[in-house]
């Protein structure tokens, strides 16, 4: 809410824009949207949710996140405070009670017990959890690998491919499995092509936090490591295409966006990944988030740019690749 400039200029984004946009996708997920069968009102479901710890908290990022069963079932359970929205200020204001806590000369504090409708708790749930998911959100050390195009072809290409991660989640949304109403853009081409859609971090409440990410239709692309001068038109359209549609859809336009690939990513399909610039994102630190316009230039320099140069990202001290950068010491 700082920048002002900013805002002024989403405004209009969240008034005609926005807010339609969210309206829609509440009334794509009650259609089933292909989403396993959930029901819009699933209220039941957490009351089942047996804690068994608390892997991460933040006070300041007000979210928590949560190991425990379903059932039988192992799951992890994040819990976070969604942002205050100006639109819902004049309803907040009319609508709230307000609790004293103290006062003091000019100063007093309340609590303010909100209707329920404004004081949403975002939850996801990832169920069954493996102990990855479970290790992803524990607080942890991180320390910085140094790979060469020998450590990649000698120790993390092998990993990545013992491993396995399952991407099954990626091609639901692919074929329009799951999450199809809430795509924002589609180029088909088998090629080129790729889907645009919000990640589930967030919330599609305000622009903000904007996160997207695109997909690519691709299926054989790892990560940045595989790209080279033949992927230059999938990554110019998704560029392009994809600056096209957020400025269409959000009203935000390129200057104000971070466009970049993790590298390690989270998932073995090339995604790249869309924030408003100003949004502090894990991840898009210098130290694992490539620009895509850098990729770009940097692949038309060296069509084998990725494939040759030391790459530098930070890996978990829990992380089974740190264990094989150290067995090789390379640590
Ligand atoms: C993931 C990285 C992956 C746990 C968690 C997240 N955006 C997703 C499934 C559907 C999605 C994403 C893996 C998994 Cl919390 C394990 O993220 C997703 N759908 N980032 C969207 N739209």
């Amino acid at each position: 809410m700082a920048d002002s400039a900013a805002k002024r200029e989403t405004d209009s984004a969240e008034t005609d824009e926005l807010s339609p946009k969210v309206k829609r996708a509440k009334a794509d997920n009650e259609n089933g949207g292909g989403e396993a069968g959930e029901e819009p009102e699933s209220g039941v479901i957490l009351s089942g949710f047996k804690t068994s710890a608390v892997l991460r908290d933040s006070a300041r990022e007000k979210n928590i996140f949560i190991h425990g069963k379903f059932a039988d079932q192992d799951a992890v359970v994040i819990l976070e405070k969604t942002p205050i929205r100006e639109d819902t200020l004049a309803e907040l204001f009319s609508g709230s009670k307000l609790k004293l806590d103290m006062r003091n000369d000019i100063y007093s504090t309340y609590r303010l017990q909100a209707p329920p409708h404004l004081n949403e708790i975002k939850a996801t749930v990832v169920c069954p959890a493996t102990e990855k998911h479970v290790k992803k959100y524990q607080c942890q050390d991180s320390f910085l690998v140094e790979e060469t195009e020998k450590d990649y072809e000698s120790i993390t290409l092998p990993y990545i491919q013992k491993q396995s991660f399952s991407v099954q989640w990626v091609y639901n949304i692919l074929e329009k499995k799951a999450e199809a109403g809430r795509i924002v853009y589609e180029d088909p081409d088998p090629e080129v092509g790729f889907v645009l859609l919000p990640d589930f971090k967030w919330d599609q409440k305000q622009v903000d936090d904007l996160y997207l990410i695109a997909i690519t239709h691709q299926k054989n692309i790892k990560s940045l490591r595989d790209l080279t001068s033949e992927h230059l038109p999938l990554l110019q359209n998704i560029f392009q295409k994809g600056k096209e549609a957020i400025l269409q859809r959000y009203n935000l336009p390129a200057s104000k966006l971070r466009v970049y690939l993790h590298y390690q990513p989270s998932y073995y399909h090339l995604h790249i990944h869309f924030n408003k610039l100003g949004y502090e994102v894990p991840g898009c630190g210098v130290e694992r988030a490539h620009l895509l316009a850098d990729v770009i230039q940097n692949i038309q320099s060296d069509p084998d740019y990725y494939k040759t140069r030391t790459l530098y990202f930070p890996l978990r001290a829990d992380d089974g690749l740190l264990g094989k950068f150290k067995e090789a010491g390379r640590l």
